[in-house]
């Protein structure tokens, strides 16, 4: 009986006393003692009438038991759906009850105002993490698993990806899209059981979860295992880490510390970027500061990983490298879909075992999304070099990222659209020294136009932090077109120095 990833990435792990997890505090956690973890947690989520292809939702700090809780799920052939801890509760309703997800799992403290969801959608929701009830019932359960049988094309996971509808989709990934991809980077990217990696992302995300939870746990590599990205507990953690994965705000924001030097951070192997842009001159303010060139990759929630820098070779700034050695990438014309010839710039299209299964019930969605020869319509702008590195241009797509986290104009503006004084608004992301881009609601207003404490308390119950804005701007009209089409790069442009004043 098979189930692939979980045979690739969690059985190795099993009666194992190398060290696998190191906490903040220096605590160790062995492969052996978190499959244990793994396992208790796989009989929890079946004591909670979890079976096959149900899902469990979870918006949960980090944690050890959270990637356990990952490792059961997949055990067990349940769907894992990790959510954003930003989201709000209205959010958070939404995407369990697209998904109809049988268990809700969150912080402790949290399950209380949650009652009355659970109740509207017949939910079970307990608590992960210390103290949290469902480690109770984890507590007493044995530590022996009988994984059960998967095929490559089952489903592991959930992710939800925003829009430009700004309704959101669930990315169906299964466990052929993610062993492939990470199969593909743990060779291209060298790792090996020598290997510590510097875990300070959010783990429920692609980047965080499946590109270094799953490279690190097929190298059977360990991981410093961080809540969060702080430069203090970085600086204080990177002498024993010999790899880092971060957004470019990660290397912006360490290149701003004064602690970062070659002898701090020059024995690294490998310090990866992803996720944004990286600025160029980003990489060269690296390169220059302490002598390693950062590999930028690029990559999708719908797709896994697609293109990398070279681990030998040149790691060019401002390109995100040739397409991984199992995705077919070409250039196409936007509008009719014809392939391109090499060096014209159009929408980027891929192909490949890490490209996902398709938007979960929204099949008029991914059909639009998909060529008929199976290629998957990205949205970015790209261009290929005469060296086969692709770069980045621009996006097709309405799309903001602020710091790593994607915003979709659409969301943020439809209910901007319902606030009293406002007539119309138009959400653009400006350049930010910090986050890369930052989201900013340009307002047509009536009269005075509306307190902007009012609007921002408006957002604040509907819409995830980050999403939004870190700036307004008011205007009595926001500029058309002649075909009627409101001017956002009109607005980006006349706007673009905002932050930097
Ligand atoms: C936090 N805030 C943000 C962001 N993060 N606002 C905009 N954009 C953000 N990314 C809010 C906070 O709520 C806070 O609000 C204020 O901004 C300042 O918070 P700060 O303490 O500076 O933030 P932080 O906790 O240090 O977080 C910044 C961060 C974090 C470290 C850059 O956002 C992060 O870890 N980003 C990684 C995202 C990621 O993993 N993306 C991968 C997606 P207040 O005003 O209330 O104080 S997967 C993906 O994209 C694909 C597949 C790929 O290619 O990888
Ligand atoms: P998400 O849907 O959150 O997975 O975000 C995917 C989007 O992030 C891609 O479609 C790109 O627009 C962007 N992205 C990811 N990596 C890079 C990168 N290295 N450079 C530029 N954009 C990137």
């Amino acid at each position: 009986m098979t189930n692939p990833l979980y045979d690739a990435l969690f059985a190795p792990l099993k009666n194992t006393a190398r060290p696998f997890l190191t906490l903040p505090d220096g605590e160790q956690i062995s492969a052996g003692a978190f499959h244990d973890m793994l396992a208790r947690h796989a009989h929890a989520l079946e004591a909670c009438g979890l079976r096959a292809g149900d899902r469990v939702a979870v918006q949960a700090t980090k944690s050890p038991q959270m990637l356990a809780l990952y490792g059961a799920a997949v055990a067990r052939g349940i769907v894992f759906l990790p959510l954003n801890t930003a989201y709000t509760a209205q959010e958070l309703e939404y995407f369990v009850t697209d998904c109809a997800a049988k268990l809700l799992l969150v912080d402790p403290g949290q399950t209380a105002p949650l009652a009355p969801l659970a109740e509207k959608l017949g939910l079970r929701v307990e608590s992960l993490g210390d103290g949290g009830s469902f480690e109770a019932l984890a507590a007493g359960q044995p530590a022996e698993i009988m994984p059960i049988a998967r095929g490559d094309d089952d489903l592991a996971a959930l992710l939800y990806t925003s829009g430009t509808t700004g309704r959101s989709k669930g990315a169906m990934m299964s466990q052929r899209n993610l062993l492939s991809n990470a199969r593909t980077l743990v060779d291209l990217w060298r790792f090996t059981s020598e290997d510590v990696l510097l875990h300070a992302l959010p783990i429920f995300h692609t980047h965080g979860l499946f590109v270094a939870c799953n490279v690190v746990l097929l190298a059977r590599a360990q991981m410093i295992f961080l809540p969060k990205f702080d430069p203090d507990a970085v600086f204080a953690h990177l002498p024993q880490a010999t790899a880092m994965m971060g957004v470019p705000t990660f290397y912006t924001r360490l290149l701003a510390d004064p602690r970062l030097s070659r002898e701090r951070a020059g024995h690294m192997r490998l310090l990866i970027s992803g996720s944004a842009p990286l600025l160029a001159e980003t990489h060269r303010q690296w390169s220059a500061r302490t002598g390693h060139a950062i590999l930028e990759r690029y990559g999708m929630t719908e797709t896994n990983m697609l293109t990398s820098n070279p681990y030998d070779g040149a790691r060019v700034p401002g390109t995100v490298g040739p397409p991984l050695p199992d995705v077919e990438l070409r250039i196409t014309d936007p509008e009719t879909g014809a392939e391109l010839r090499q060096g014209a710039t159009g929408m980027i299209e891929v192909r490949g075992p890490n490209v996902f299964q398709g938007y979960w019930q929204m099949p008029d969605k991914t059909a639009t999304d998909f060529r008929a020869d199976g290629f998957f319509i990205t949205g970015d702008l790209g261009v290929i070099d005469d060296q086969g590195y692709v770069s980045i241009v621009g996006r097709a797509k309405d799309l903001i990222i602020s710091g790593g986290y994607n915003v979709y104009p659409k969301e943020v503006e439809l209910i901007l659209d319902t606030l009293p004084g406002v007539r119309e608004s138009a959400v653009i992301g400006l350049p930010h020294p910090d986050l890369g881009e930052a989201v900013v609601a340009v307002l047509a207003v009536e009269g005075d136009g509306p307190e902007i404490q009012a609007i921002e308390a408006a957002l604040a119950g509907q819409l995830a932090r980050y999403k939004q804005p870190k700036a307004y701007i008011t205007l009595r009209e926001l500029p058309r077109n002649t075909m009627g089409k409101v001017q956002k790069a009109a607005l980006r442009q006349e706007h673009a120095g905002h932050f930097n004043a």
